[in-house]
This record gives C-alpha cells, sequence and structure tokens, in this order.
C-alpha cells in the first residue's frame, strides 16, 4: 500500500512575552506614589489544527514562516499588556510533524484535533510586584520571556482518490492542470510526466485528488519506457481514469493493452471504478473514432474530452465527482454495519514513503 507523500518545511515561532513595567504613581496631594508598572502579557502559542475539509499540504507552501504574535508591555497605573494572538496552522488529518534538523517525529496528528506546539513566552512581572518594606521604590521589572523558534518538516501521505492511466503523450497531465492547481509540464513527446504528481480537484463541497502518472507503454510489465513500478502510487485509489488519445491510431486496443499492464502488476487494480476518457477531441477523424470506443466498450463509461476547447469537461468532472461519492457512500454503508477492516490505529507512515521520490 503505497501513497504519494506530500512534504514542506516551515519556520515557527512563538510570541515573546511583554516586558513588565516599572512605573510610579503620579498624583497630584500624593506625593511618594507607590511603583504601579503592570505586567507584561503572555506570548502567542503556535498552535496545529486539523481541518477535515484538507487533503493536502499545498496551502502551506505558499507561506513558509508563521510567528505568533508577542505578548504587549506592561503599562504604569498597574495596567497588564495584552496577551499575543496564537497562531493557528491548518492541516489535514494524518499530518505528521517532524524536527527538521534530526528528523525526530515530534508529533502524529492522527486523530489530534488541536495540538499546541510552542508556547508563547510567559509576561514579565511589573515593578509593583517587587516592592517590599525595604525596598518601597524598584527601579526594575521582569523583562517578558522569550518564544520559541523551529524549523520543522511536515508530512502527510497522499492517497489519491483517482488515477489517470494511459499512454505517453495521451494528455494525463493536461486533464490534470486544468482540473486542478498542479502545475506539471506537458509537452508533445512521450514520457513528459517522470514522477507522479498529484493535484487537488475542488468541486462544492468535493475535494478529489487526481494522480498523473508516467505513461505505460506495452510491455512495461517487462520494463519497457518507464516500467510499472509506479503503479504502486495508484494502488488505493478508488477509482482509475484511462486516457486514450483518439489521434492516435492505436486508440482501439489502447485499453486493453493498458489493463494487461496494469493485470500483470495487480489484478486487484482492475476492480476499481474506471472511466475511459477519449482524449483530443479537436482532432479530425476523432469523432468517428470516439463513437468506435464507445461501441467497443459499451458496458462502459466512454467520454470525450478537449483540454484545448474545453470539450467534455464537465462530464469528466461529474463522473470523477461520482465515482469518490459511490466509494464514501459505500464505506459509509460498511461502517453502519460494523467494522470493515480500514485502518484503527495510526498507519505506520515509514512504510509507505517512497525513500526517494526519483526512484519510481
Ligand atoms: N490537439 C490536442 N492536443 C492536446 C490536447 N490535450 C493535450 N494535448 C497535447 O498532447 C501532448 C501531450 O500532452 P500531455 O498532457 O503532456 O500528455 P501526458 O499523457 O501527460 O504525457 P506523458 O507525461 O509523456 O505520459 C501535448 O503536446 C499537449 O499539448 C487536446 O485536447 N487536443
Ligand atoms: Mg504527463
Amino acid at each position: 500500500m503505497f501513497g504519494f507523500s506530500d512534504e514542506t518545511y516551515l519556520d515557527v515561532a512563538s510570541g515573546n512575552g511583554g516586558n513588565g513595567c516599572v512605573s510610579f504613581r503620579r498624583e497630584k496631594y500624593i506625593p511618594k506614589g507607590g511603583p504601579d508598572g503592570g505586567d507584561g502579557g503572555r506570548g502567542g502559542d503556535v498552535v496545529f489544527v486539523v481541518k477535515q475539509n484538507l487533503r493536502t499540504l499545498a496551502h502551506l507552501k505558499l507561506v513558509r514562516t508563521y510567528r505568533a504574535e508577542n505578548g504587549k508591555n506592561g503599562m504604569g497605573d498597574r495596567c497588564y499588556g495584552r496577551d499575543g494572538t496564537d497562531i493557528e496552522i491548518p492541516v489535514p488529518p494524518g499530518t505528521v510533524i517532524k524536527d527538521a534538523q534530526t528528523g525526530e517525529i515530534l508529533k502524529d496528528l492522527t486523530d489530534v484535533d488541536r495540538w499546541v506546539f510552542l508556547k508563547g513566552g510567559r509576561g514579565g512581572q511589573g515593578n509593583y510586584h517587587f516592592r517590599t518594606a525595604t525596598r518601597q521604590a524598584p527601579r526594575f521589572a521582569q523583562p517578558g520571556e522569550k518564544g520559541e523558534e523551529m524549523r520543522i518538516g511536515v508530512e502527510l501521505l497522499v492517497i489519491a482518490d483517482i488515477g489517470f492511466v494511459g499512454f505517453p503523450n495521451a494528455g494525463k497531465s493536461s486533464l490534470l492542470n486544468m482540473l486542478t492547481n498542479a502545475r506539471t509540464k506537458v509537452a508533445g513527446y512521450p514520457f513528459t510526466t517522470k514522477i507522479p504528481q498529484l493535484g487537488m480537484f475542488r468541486y462544492g463541497e468535493h475535494d478529489i485528488v487526481l494522480a498523473d502518472i508516467p505513461g505505460l507503454i506495452e510491455g512495461a510489465s517487462e520494463g519497457a519506457g518507464m516500467g510499472i513500478k509506479f503503479l504502486r502510487h495508484i494502488s488505493r485509489t478508488t477509482g482509475l481514469a484511462f486516457l486514450i488519445d483518439l489521434s492516435d491510431d492505436r486508440y482501439l486496443e489502447a485499453y486493453d493493452i493498458l489493463c494487461k499492464e496494469l493485470e500483470s502488476f495487480e489484478p486487484e487494480l482492475l476492480k476499481k471504478a474506471q472511466v475511459i476518457i477519449g482524449t483530443k477531441t479537436d482532432e479530425p477523424g476523432t469523432a468517428e473514432r470516439l463513437e468506435a470506443l464507445k461501441q467497443k466498450y459499451s458496458d462502459k463509461q466512454v467520454l470525450g474530452l478537449c483540454v484545448y476547447l474545453d470539450q467534455g469537461v464537465d462530464e469528466v468532472k461529474q463522473a470523477f465527482i461520482r465515482m469518490v461519492s459511490d466509494q464514501e457512500a459505500a464505506a459509509k454503508k460498511g461502517e453502519d454495519e460494523g467494522p470493515q477492516g480500514g485502518f484503527t490505529s495510526a498507519p505506520d507512515l515509514d512504510a509507505y514513503y517512497p525513500e526517494d521520490m526519483s526512484e519510481i
């Protein structure tokens, strides 16, 4: 069982405590008013908040520094400084926080809603606290305690919902780029994509993770092209989208060839929900080819798609949404009827992360 490891690093810091204040009461008719310096406020904490609707760490790659607010300094008249506001970092369920230097796991956020990671510094006490019978005019106060700073690694195992399979050049990456925030390289030569790519497709309240993997060719199971090792990345997806280039003369055999390669890797892969997508429908002669494909696989869902002209994109989206919602409904039914396997405890992440992403 493999997924993709999504990882990033962040620099986080809790807030400094505010300084205590040195102040003396100064009022008319009260000569020698005593010390009245108030305490500094507490610095804000760094808090991780687990959000069920997040599926990837993409949002953490835009802003890498998270700093909680410092506490305000104390003031005269025994006024306290305000506490600094905590900084909350939203993460998806299953996120693991590591020490970026040592790699040591600091916290596994599976089954956790909220975790205070770095506490803000304590506020310093104002001079009011330091008055004694013999020292009636303390001219000092306590400085606020410094917050903590750390560089951390954030990791997540992402299990994609739908995997794209197809010959090289079929238009897999073009579809990923169109539906998601991914910016995968697209080019008119085979094997443009060498490392599996993920993208998240948001549609209403659905969050669907799509996985674009390198192209498969006949004989891939014997090592041809990029081989089939990377298929492990789609072994846990809910569904598969077979992309078939309708401008390629092998358009009618492509599906059977792809299935044969999948089967040599893992026969279970063929039991997943499927949709066949004939691509590049803007090319001449492809309308008839799409019909031929629909006839040959009349028992399957076959859709036409042109990313250039934005044709058929809605149908493809609907097909993906349906695959995921059917699976969710089935899982829910299973849950209602009692436990059906699945994870009961935190998965062993080390078993999932490919040691080297280039080794795929
Ligand atoms: N005419 C036409 N060309 C398309 C369409 N979609 C993609 N292409 C082109 O087809 C070529 C291959 O597209 P990619 O998205 O890189 O294909 P891929 O399946 O990811 O290819 P690999 O990564 O090599 O496996 C590119 O030159 C695209 O511009 C389309 O709708 N119509
Ligand atoms: Mg590609």
